[in-house]
């Protein structure tokens, strides 16, 4: 077993070890699959992509929250296999509010953008989500940063997401997984160390 379901807050730990992991939730013996599990998560097989998610809460008992959701993310219709950053506490930016936790995921899935989408979007309202207006406090966000090298431009979906080259909590959890990450405006480890005035800080 590579950690399955584990606590992300383990994951994390096992990660800064160095050691990484990668946790199967579907389709245990698919060969193609078990290949991209023995690989950390770093190939995809054929008809699967590579996904990259933003989490985020910072009402209620935000850990706990985040670690639910990455079990529901890993455990989704259509997503194999993840690879959890650890958690970080990050001040709000362009938000109010107390201060957020917030991680990344990286997953692979048979499933559309748009149907990623649909997963994560139903996970958020699992957890409470309201949406009172832009950039309110929430139980929990889940942001699809990143789809292969797919861009994208639509009213219900840009990726890569738009402004994610400019946030330390986005950028520091990326980083966790794959400093050499590269998105359209450098890599994730550079664009990190622009954004060092934004308060993050692993737990
Ligand atoms: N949408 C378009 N593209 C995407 C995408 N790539 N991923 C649409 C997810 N959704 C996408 O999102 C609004 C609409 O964006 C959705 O209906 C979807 O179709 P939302 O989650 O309902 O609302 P939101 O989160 O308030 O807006 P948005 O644009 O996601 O906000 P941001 O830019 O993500 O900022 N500070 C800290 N420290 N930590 C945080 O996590 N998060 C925000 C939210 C602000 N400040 C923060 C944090
Ligand atoms: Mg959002």
């Amino acid at each position: 077993d590579a950690g399955g379901a584990a606590p992300a807050a383990e994951k994390g730990k096992s990660m800064a070890d160095g050691a990484g992991q990668t946790g199967q939730a579907k389709a245990p013996g698919d060969p193609g699959l078990d290949e991209a599990i023995a690989a950390g998560g770093q190939q995809t097989p054929e008809g699967a992509h590579m996904a990259w998610i933003g989490l985020g809460a910072n009402l209620g008992d935000a850990i706990a929250t985040l670690q639910a959701a990455v079990r529901d993310l890993t455990q989704a219709d259509g997503v194999s296999a993840g690879t959890v950053s650890r958690f970080f506490r990050t001040a709000p930016i362009d938000s109010s509010g107390p201060p957020y936790i917030n991680a990344a995921a990286r997953v692979i899935t048979t499933l559309s953008p748009l149907a990623l989408l649909d997963t994560l979007q139903r996970i958020e309202n699992t957890h409470g989500r309201e949406r009172p207006y832009r950039n309110a406090p929430r139980t929990l966000d889940l942001d699809l940063l990143l789809f292969d090298d797919v861009v994208m431009d639509t009213p219900r979906l840009v990726i890569p997401h738009p402004r994610m080259h400019e946030r330390a909590f986005v950028l520091a959890p990326l980083s966790d997984l794959d400093p050499a990450l590269r998105l359209p405006q450098g890599d994730v480890a550079s664009l990190l160390r622009q954004c060092a005035a934004q308060d993050v800080e692993a737990i």
